[in-house]
């Protein structure tokens, strides 16, 4: 039998696994920064263990010379949601990106899998420039709400302890957790525009508090040390309170201040 060279197998995957997950952190962050809502939660990546290739090859009769064509989720990345409603809204921010095809979707959320299983999944083609050339390179995208994720992650670690062969007894109760975070789900989605708002708030406060104390930070050097410590009080004391107009103000008069002294 051919010995597989797992490292060089692997390595591509590994850089793809790697350049998705910036490309959709980065998406997250810059939504972060600019106050807007990002239907990302988080995002994490995974090489699949050669283990599973062999036992998917295996049981799908894939001979090892055409593992790279033939299995498509070595790469994978998993893109988190706090509500089922932003999972759409990340598809199609995957369907329109151009740096990344998408060649085939499955709906595990509208198909329920008989386990309890709900997650959409997508299959792309990911060009990656390697130091040998160009080569693309196939990876799947997970995307699920958090509650899903909880679900099947613990089944995951049930399903590999009894090498899937879950008792009768245990599948039907985590069938019946399943439905719970089905539930849990679509409870949320009821308060959603108010745990959204409240959280946008929070993105405004912090985004505003981090650009204050670069400010004071900078007016350290320059400013008179009993200005500093006038500023110092005001801070604390919106700080503690919510009236955000207030700490707005507050940081345009230190941004004068700054431009003042040039710093
Ligand atoms: P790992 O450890 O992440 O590699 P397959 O099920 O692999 O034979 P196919 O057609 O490639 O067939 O895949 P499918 O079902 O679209 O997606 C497979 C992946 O989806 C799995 O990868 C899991 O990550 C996830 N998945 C699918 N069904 C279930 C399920 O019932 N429970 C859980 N917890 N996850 C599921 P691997 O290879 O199992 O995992």
């Amino acid at each position: 039998m051919e010995i597989i060279n797992w490292k060089e197998l692997l390595y591509p995957y590994a850089q793809t696994v790697d350049e998705l997950l910036l490309k959709f952190r980065s998406l997250d962050k810059e939504c972060r920064q600019l106050g807007i809502y990002s239907p990302i939660d988080s995002v994490t990546g995974r090489l699949k263990r050669p283990a599973s290739i062999l036992e998917k090859a295996g049981r799908k009769q894939i001979s090892p010379d055409r593992i790279e064509e033939e299995i498509e989720d070595i790469a994978g990345i998993r893109i988190l949601c706090q509500f089922v409603e932003d999972i759409p809204k990340v598809i199609e921010m995957v369907r329109k990106r151009k740096d990344m095809t998408v060649i085939e979707e499955r709906d595990y959320i509208t198909n329920t899998k008989p386990s309890g299983y709900r997650s959409y999944h997508m299959i792309i083609r990911y060009p990656l420039f390697t130091a040998l050339g160009e080569k693309t390179v196939p990876a799947e995208i997970q995307i699920r709400t958090n509650a899903m994720n909880f679900w099947a992650t613990a089944e995951h670690s049930l399903r590999y302890k009894y090498s899937g062969n879950i008792p009768q007894d245990l599948q039907d109760r985590l069938k019946n957790c399943a439905e719970a975070a089905f539930h849990l789900d679509q409870e949320m989605a009821t308060i959603r525009e108010e745990i959204t708002n409240a959280q946008r708030l929070n993105e405004i406060k912090n985004n505003l508090v981090a650009n204050i104390l670069e400010n004071i930070q900078n007016l350290y050097f320059v400013a008179k040390l009993d200005d500093m410590n006038e500023i110092n009080k005001e801070f604390i004391r919106l700080w503690n309170g919510d009236d955000m107009e207030a700490l707005k103000k507050f940081n345009e008069k230190l941004n004068i201040m700054a431009e003042m002294y040039r710093v």
